[in-house]
Formats: C-alpha cells, structure tokens, sequence
C-alpha cells in the first residue's frame, strides 16, 4: 500500500506551495455539499482548512466518508494543496483520501444560543474557535509571565490550598470540613510565600484561589487562578517596578505570537502595544479622589474604590496604571504602615485601562512585630490564629514586599473579554459546579 502523505497541522498545510501533498485531521468545523463537490471544513488545535472533495476525482469510499461526516465529526483527509482565495486561508486541500474516524450525533451547538444554555454545554462549547483563541492566549501569557520570572532569578514554589487561617478576610472563605476540624480553602498564598522568602529569597506561586464573592459581577470568579510573588529586602516601589515588568512581559509575549488569535477575538493591537513597555504611570489614592470627583462621581476619602470608580478612573490612563497608599482601614492587616503617615499603608493596585480595572493587587509588608500584632487586635482578628505568621518577625525580619496577579482578570483584558467567564475553561458559579 502506498504511504499517505505526511501529517501536518492545518496552519502548517495552508503554508505549502501549491501542489504540495499533505494530510490533516480533525473535526468538522462546517460542511456544504454543492452536488459535484463537498466542501468540508477541518478545524484543529491550529486553525481551519477547507477540503474539497471531488465526486468526479476522489475514491468512492473517500466521497460515502465525507458524505457521511456531520459537524463535530473526528475525520482525516489528505491530498494537494491548492491556492484558492475563496478558501479560508487562501489555499485548500483537494481530497484523494477521506476518513471517517468518529461520526457525531447532532451537535447541540448551532449559534445564536444563549449564556446559560451555553454555559450547560461548556464541555462541548469550549471547542469554540473564540475559546480556542483564548486558551491559545492564556497559555501565552502564562509562558510569557514564567519566561519573565525564570530569567530574573525567581524560585517557583507550591504552596497548600488547605489552610487555617484567612489572608484576605473573613468574609470571602470557603469553609472545609477537615476531618471534623475547620480548615479553609486558600484566597491567597502570601503568608506561605512570606515564610518562604526566609529561605528562598524571591518565590513565587501559581495556585488556584477560592473567594466566595457575595455579589455577581463581569470580573469576580469563585476559583481563579492567582500569580503570587514575594521578595525580600524589597519595598512597595520594587515591587511595583516588578509588577509591571510581569505584565508588561505578558503582554508581549502575547503580541508576539498570537496576533492572529486577537484578530480572531477582535480586540484592540494599539492598547496592548502600548501595554508592552513597563513604563506605567502612578498616582495616590489621595489623588484618584480628587480625578474621581473631577468626573463628578461621589467619593469621599476614605472610600473602597469598586468596580465603578475604577472604571472611570480608567478614563484618564491608556496604559495600565497603579494607585498607591490607600487609607489603612479598607485594605488587609498585613500591608506596612506609612511611618510618616500613619493613616495609610504602602498598598498598590495595578489597573488596566479600557474600563477594565484592578489585575494586580499588592504591598509592603508590616515587618515589626508589635505593629503587626496591634494591626491584627484592632482588626478584631485573633493573635493565635496567626501566630505563625507574626513569627516570621521574631526571626530575622526583613523589609518585603509582594502582590498577586490575577491570571483571568489578566486574560479577560489581554483578549478584550466581556466577561471573565470567557477567561478561563470551567468558571465555577454559585449557582452551577457543573461541568
Ligand atoms: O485580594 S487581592 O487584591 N490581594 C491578595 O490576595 C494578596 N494577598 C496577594 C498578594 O499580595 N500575594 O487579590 C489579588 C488579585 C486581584 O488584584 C485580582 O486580580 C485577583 O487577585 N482577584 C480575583 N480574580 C478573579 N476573581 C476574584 N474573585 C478575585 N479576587 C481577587
């Protein structure tokens, strides 16, 4: 029997010269039958590429198979490629060869259906070339952040998601019965990382962090995934000049490579080009006020900036942008407390443009001892539950600083996404765990 040709990805097929052989395989992204020829579209982890199959040129058993093949259908076909500017891609392969490997019942995913029927299907619906497109994203960016880390001398470390005790308040954790006893689920590993600097220096984590938000929004997840790093000796503007390397080095990596996918998803080059480069610029909390009410929305200082006053702040800026020392009494217990100023603590948030908001959320750490036990009673928290924790400054402190990065919140912005939902393959609800 003769050899079939050699298998390619489609993306690599549709760069052959024409009358190149190839074989692809895949799944049925569409299908027209125009009589003396069946047009079947091929879609894989790279792409499309149209097949034609000619009744009057291809095998019997090649034109029953493509006949047969529904949408969703796993098929292989091979043949020459051939230019053709109608063909998505611009060139197509003419079948001499097409099989049938796995014929799919009747897709339940035609178009037009709505968010909560798609969300039924989500095992089915995240196939879709826009999923598709943000998956290939995601993973960019991710390799992008590592790349950046790797080669600035951060260890990776992995910390437990079961915890004891809350890092970011009561009031989003997820309680676990473990064996009889109360245990958490982890919203942030930045106390392991903190106890972890003793040894390592600069760590970082990739976890999976729980919060139970009590409002549904466009960009609150239950389960994310959370990008943490640590460092000692470091203060709030190391930090910071890191978080925007980290970003600014995701973003990159994701216009280098995946171009093709933004265009797919339609999002905006010109932004993210100018996200690229960390040169971000920085204002005080103090100051956002007054921007916030130069616009007319009513804060006062002092207020938690949510979702809506991030927005409009997000009108001033075309680049990310960070807001710094916020009053002590809404961010956490932990973050240091301005010496000179003792009503605000060296907290910064990293806010992409575009209406989009906080990604990154970070500071210096309180590193004194008796300033960190007053900050944990007046907080009405329990001294012993974070015994541990206090610790790490009865050993050798050290200044130190750190943030997390919010990897969905990070994607949602990158692909120009709607919703966060569409960040990440399985988003949990409150509502569904299901897929
Ligand atoms: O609450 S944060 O602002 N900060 C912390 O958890 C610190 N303990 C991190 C650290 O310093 N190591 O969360 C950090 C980021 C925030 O900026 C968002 O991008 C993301 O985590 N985040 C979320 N993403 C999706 N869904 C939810 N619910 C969510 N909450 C925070």
């Amino acid at each position: 029997m003769e050899a079939l040709p050699r298998l390619l990805k489609t993306r690599e097929a549709l760069r052959l010269g024409s009358g190149e052989e190839a074989r692809i395989r895949g799944w049925v992204y569409r299908k027209r039958d125009l009589g003396g020829k069946i047009f079947v579209v091929i879609r894989d982890s790279e792409g499309i590429m149209q097949v034609v199959v000619d009744r009057s040129k291809a095998p019997p058993e090649a034109v029953e198979a493509a006949e047969e093949a529904t949408i969703e259908s796993a098929v292989e076909a091979w043949g020459r490629v051939e230019a053709d500017p109608r063909a998505p891609g611009g060139a197509e392969l003419r079948a001499e060869g097409f099989v049938l490997h796995s014929r799919a019942e009747d897709f339940p995913i035609k178009g037009g259906e709505g968010v909560d029927y798609l969300l039924d299907v989500r095992h089915l619906w995240i196939r879709s070339r826009r999923l598709t497109a943000v998956w290939r994203i995601r993973h960019t960016a991710l390799k992008a952040m590592r790349e950046y880390l790797e080669s600035n001398g951060w260890w990776e470390v992995s910390p437990p998601i079961l915890t004891q005790s809350a890092v970011e308040g009561g009031a989003t954790l997820f309680e676990v019965n473990f064996f009889g006893r109360k245990a958490y689920l982890s919203q942030s590993a930045q106390f392991y990382l903190e106890a972890l600097i003793y040894s390592l220096e600069r760590v970082w984590s990739l976890t999976t962090s729980f919060r139970a938000e009590r409002s549904r929004t466009r960009r609150h997840l239950y389960e994310y995934w959370h990008l943490e790093l640590e460092e000692a000796w470091a203060h709030m503007r190391d930090s910071m000049r890191v978080a925007a390397e980290l970003t600014a080095a995701a973003v990159k990596g994701v216009l280098d490579e995946r171009v093709e996918e933004l265009e797919l998803l339609g999002r905006n080059i010109d932004a993210l080009e100018r996200a690229s480069k960390p040169d971000y610029p920085a204002i005080t909390y103090d100051e956002a006020i007054e921007l916030l009410k130069r616009k007319g929305v009513s804060v006062e200082w002092g207020d938690d900036l949510g979702a809506d006053e991030e927005r409009v702040l997000t009108s001033y800026f075309d680049t990310p942008f960070f807001v710094t020392h916020f009053p002590k009494h809404i961010k956490s217990f932990y973050m240091k407390v301005d010496r000179d100023r003792p009503e605000v603590v060296l907290g910064f948030d990293l806010l992409a443009p575009e209406g989009y908001g906080e990604i990154i959320g970070g500071s210096e750490r309180e590193d004194d001892y008796e300033i960190l036990l007053s900050r944990i009673k007046e907080e009405g928290l329990d001294p012993e539950e974070y015994k541990w924790y206090l610790d790490l400054r009865r050993y050798g402190s050290v200044p130190h600083s750190g943030f997390g990065l919010g990897v969905d919140r990070l994607v949602m912005w990158v692909a120009g996404l709607d919703h966060i939902r569409d960040s990440i393959p399985f988003p949990r609800f409150r509502d569904r765990i299901y897929p």
